[in-house]
């Protein structure tokens, strides 16, 4: 994998650029589509492609593994052959999961045992582990076994934490660095910061992570919990010390106002669930801000759908239409506003790359941050 910075914003700290994979290039500022179990949710690949426009998509360590697990992912030749999508993959490490998903878990010196919460069955990932199970899945990008303290966890708790997470990342790197792909195509390892929302250990994570100069770097433990403003201060700390000349992965973020609030600090990579789930939800983001499309006002508004959309969907359809799918619970409408939404994601990322090319990102994010959280 290689990262070439094309430019690095005036006014503010955001950066245009590329990552380039065996699997095709990413340009940067990018968003993610979560496909946890291998699928982005009610969205097959040609959709992902022409409509979404998606570059990478994510998967999940954790789910993969328990179902359709190691075995069946090997024969099929890794998750690109298993799920049709022959462009970049990114996969989670499985830490953040077990820590929300599955029954009962503990954490030891060797990693962290859990039950799985789809039959019982007991579970270890170790930082090793994972490194495996992420070069049997096949992603292109690999991610580091991390500990994600809750957004209020106290400082003794936080310190513990990220001084298990960077012991972690150091078994993670010999294993990744002794092993070698399965497929044919190069992966990459991440690292992850961490430190809660405690600046000094923001950046003594941030050095540690930045020590072992890999080819990306990712920031951790934020959006769970902590007020606004507190991750994005944390986003800047970290950012002063992580490498420049490497992409930054923020993870789980987030709201479209989080994205151009983290682009302007110096993010490169999102990832989040929030257009896919909220969409099955009926909530649409536009630029002129958020819509509740269940909502009785569009029953008779034959506009459409979001007449400045990026995909076809938005213009093919009226409001009134896909209000009245949602109400009859048919799948289409769960399908139409993921789309949708992930549309509106790329295009958003897309344009602020396109405005830093141009110099003209500052005052368009401006303005997009007062529209973007209106309700409709
Ligand atoms: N670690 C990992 N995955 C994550 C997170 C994290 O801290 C978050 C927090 N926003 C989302 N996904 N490994």
């Amino acid at each position: 994998m290689q990262f070439t910075l094309e430019k690095t914003d005036d006014q503010t700290a955001a950066r245009a650029g590329e990552v380039v994979t065996d699997h095709g290039n990413i340009p940067t500022p990018v968003f993610m589509p979560v496909g946890t179990v291998g699928s982005v949710k009610g969205i097959h690949v040609n959709d992902l492609k022409e409509e979404v426009k998606a570059h990478i998509i994510l998967g999940n360590t954790y789910h993969l593994y328990l179902r359709p697990g190691l075995e069946v992912l090997e024969q099929a030749g890794g998750l690109h052959r298993f799920n049709a999508w022959d462009k970049p993959i990114l996969t989670d490490s499985g830490g953040f999961q077990v820590f929300s998903l599955s029954d009962k878990r503990k954490l030891t010196a060797e990693g962290a045992e859990f039950q799985s919460h789809l039959d019982g069955s007991r579970h270890l990932f170790t930082p090793e582990n994972v490194v495996d199970i992420q070069r049997t899945i096949g992603a292109d990008i690999i991610m580091a076994f991390d500990e994600c303290p809750p957004g209020d966890a106290d400082y003794k708790y936080a310190l513990q934490s990220m001084e298990l997470t960077h012991k972690w990342l150091k078994r993670g790197l010999d294993r990744f660095d002794t092993t070698d792909p399965k497929y044919g195509y190069s992966q990459t390892f991440f690292p992850i910061v961490q430190g809660a929302g405690y600046a000094d250990l923001r950046r003594k994570s941030a050095e540690y992570i930045a020590s072992f100069n890999r080819e990306g770097n990712a920031i951790g433990g934020l959006a769970v919990g902590e007020p606004e403003d507190v991750m994005y201060e944390m986003i800047e700390v970290v950012n002063e010390i992580l490498p420049e000349d490497k992409p930054r992965y923020l993870m789980g973020v987030g709201t479209p106002v989080n994205l151009l609030e983290a682009i302007s600090r110096g993010v490169d990579m999102f990832d989040c669930v929030m257009p896919t789930r909220n969409g099955r939800n009926g909530m649409l983001f536009t630029s002129e801000g958020i819509i509740n499309i269940r909502n009785e006002k569009w029953k008779n508004d034959f506009s459409p759908v979001d007449p400045d959309g990026h995909c076809s969907f938005d213009t093919i359809y009226s409001k009134a239409y896909l209000r009245h799918l949602f109400i009859s619970r048919e799948m289409l409408g769960p399908q139409v506003a993921s789309i949708h939404n992930l549309s509106f994601y790329l295009w958003l990322v897309g344009e602020a790359r396109r405005r830093i090319l141009d110099g003209t990102f500052s005052g368009w994010k401006d303005q997009m941050v007062k529209q973007l959280a209106r309700r409709l």
